[in-house]
């Protein structure tokens, strides 16, 4: 076995975006493009000796490939131990709790997270560091640089490590463990949540229905909620994680889990409905007929945050990315701890957890998590609404209702116009930018902008500032319409709005979520010209 240097090309648009660098399978595919980034996060780390890394991924086609190629990329670069997970597999929480548990120096994880897998879908590569969490800007935009800079990439020629059997090997000097992918994590959720009352719960006949959608939490969700918890064996549906997902759009919402949602609203809907993504991080929560926003499920978490074994103590305070809707700002406010609003993507809340300002977080895409890991979790998101209800006596949609009369419902939908020509979706966001100045004060029907701007964010620990996040135009009852360009698509551009729309009233809050927000509808289509601009007659997904 040898070590050797080979000779690359360069290659443009290696800088990754809002979680890791995302692109088709095919670039992946490339000779030296896979190795030219993992060679720029080595550069980045610089020296490897001594230290542990942690290795996974989704399971998606090309992730058993670059996990060997990784291997032997670490072992060039002197890595002294990596924990892969069997069959290359660990879920995006499940890789942040194991470099936490084994004081590992980082990890990779290979993942798109709910983009499309298979030879034709994407691929994705992602840095988490010391605190479990995703690399933050400073050493993503190093690794970018490395990127433009490197000439070549160091690999052994070592044969391929046997994933499939967990135990320990060795290639050149590093140790390799191949470790189960779930107990680690399976354990840190059994001391979070009350396992015995929700293992009471089911042994009472409740009903549940949990999608795995052929990505990588259905072996979490089976382990934990069948085995662990006792609910009955097929409570877990589509639990093998496959290469394409087995066709699924492995992103858990009303339209991609349509299945789910319909199940959910039919006669025979079991009690408990929940999905989670490809790489096993975000989660949708459904009732009988009612699919629970994500912005609302971070509220209602928080509101009842104490009835969880591992949140007994209360929380420290709450964050939320900007578009998310302002649930959780109600709450927060109620339990007289702060609620931090910051950019779109993960990575912002890893300083707030770490400085203890923040033990919840969470974003409206399907996105929950708290300080127990640095990602966001979908599966703990399930656990903990399991452990509301057990703990409650109360079905989702109690929950969900008391919750509303209690704060008020906010309203919330967020509109996608996906895969649109790039450069008429960054004529559009420059013009409406120019434009923000003379908005303020406009009225619009019985809307009054109060504020219109572009979002900036200063973290209240390192004072890093980021800006452009996000345009807002923010009305002077506290309803929104948000503009951003999507940072993890992989074609053309993909254009979010996000309404949100605020209504006190316990008579008026079961209204249709597109009807209540249909003035704001109009109101950022007039302003943003957005159909206009990308010839798009409606938006793709409506979530
Ligand atoms: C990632 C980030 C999230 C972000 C989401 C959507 O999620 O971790 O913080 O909300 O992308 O980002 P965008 O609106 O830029 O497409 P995931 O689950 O894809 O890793």
């Amino acid at each position: 076995m040898t070590i050797q240097t080979v000779a690359t090309k360069l290659f443009a648009g290696q800088r990754p975006g809002t979680s890791g660098l995302r692109k088709k399978v095919t670039e992946f595919q490339q000779p030296g493009y896979l190795e030219n980034f993992v060679e720029a996060i080595f550069l980045t780390l610089g020296d490897c000796s001594g230290r542990t890394l942690v290795l996974g991924g989704d399971g998606r086609f090309y992730n058993r490939t670059a996990v060997q190629t990784i291997l032997r990329m670490a072992a060039a670069h002197k890595v002294a131990k990596v924990l892969v997970g069997r069959g290359g597999i660990l879920s995006t929480p499940a890789v942040s709790c194991v470099i936490r548990k084994h004081g590992a120096f980082g990890g990779i994880v290979l993942s798109a997270s709910h983009n499309p897998g298979g030879p034709d879908g994407d691929f994705g590569i992602k840095y988490n560091i010391e605190n479990g969490g995703p690399a933050p800007e400073k050493i993503t935009e190093a690794i970018y640089a490395h990127t433009q800079s490197l000439t070549g990439y160091r690999i052994s020629d070592a044969g391929p490590v046997d994933l499939d059997r967990i135990g320990a090997t060795q290639l050149e000097e590093m140790a390799v463990e191949v470790i189960d992918p779930v107990a680690d994590y399976a354990e840190l959720m059994a001391r979070l949540f009350d396992f015995d009352a929700i293992r009471a719960l089911f042994g009472r006949g409740f009903t549940m229905r949990f999608d795995g959608m052929s990505a990588v939490s259905g072996p979490y969700a089976k382990a934990i909620i069948e085995g662990m918890l006792g609910a009955p064996a097929g409570t877990v549906i589509n639990a093998e994680p496959r290469e394409d997902f087995g066709g699924h759009h492995p992103d858990p919402n009303p339209v991609n889990a349509a299945e789910l949602v319909a199940l959910m609203n039919g006669a025979d809907a079991p009690e408990f409905g929940a999905a989670s993504d490809g790489d096993g991080d975000r989660n949708m929560i459904v009732g009988r007929n009612l699919a629970v926003a994500p912005s609302d499920s971070l509220a209602i978490i928080a509101a009842n945050a104490t009835m969880a074994p591992g949140y007994r103590a209360g929380i420290k305070g709450i964050a939320r990315s900007m578009p998310t809707s302002q649930a959780a700002d109600r709450v927060a406010e109620a339990l007289g701890i702060s609620c931090f609003e910051t950019p779109t993507g993960w990575k912002y809340f890893g300083n707030l957890l770490d400085a203890n300002l923040a033990t919840l977080c969470g974003e409206e895409s399907y996105g929950t998590g708290s300080n127990h890991i640095r990602e966001k979790d979908g599966l703990w998101a399930v656990l903990f609404w399991l452990n509301l209800i057990a703990a409650s006596g109360k079905s989702v949609n109690q929950l969900v209702q008391e919750h509303w009369a209690r704060f008020g419902r906010n309203y919330y939908s967020r509109h996608d116009y996906e895969a649109v020509d790039a450069a008429s979706a960054d004529k559009m966001m420059v013009d409406l930018r120019a434009k923000l100045a003379s908005l303020a004060g406009q009225s619009f029907g019985d809307f009054r902008v109060a504020q219109a701007d572009d979002f900036v964010y200063t973290d209240p620990v390192d004072h890093a500032v980021a800006s452009k996040q996000g345009i807002r135009i923010i009305m002077s009852d506290g309803s929104r319409i948000v503009l951003r360009l999507s940072g993890t698509g992989t074609e053309g551009a993909t254009v979010r709005v996000y309404l949100e729309r605020y209504e006190a009233d316990p008579s008026r809050h079961d209204l249709d979520t597109q009807e209540a927000l249909a003035p704001l509808i109009a109101i950022a289509e007039q302003v943003s010209e957005l159909k206009q601009r990308t010839g798009r007659k409606e938006p793709s997904v409506i979530t």
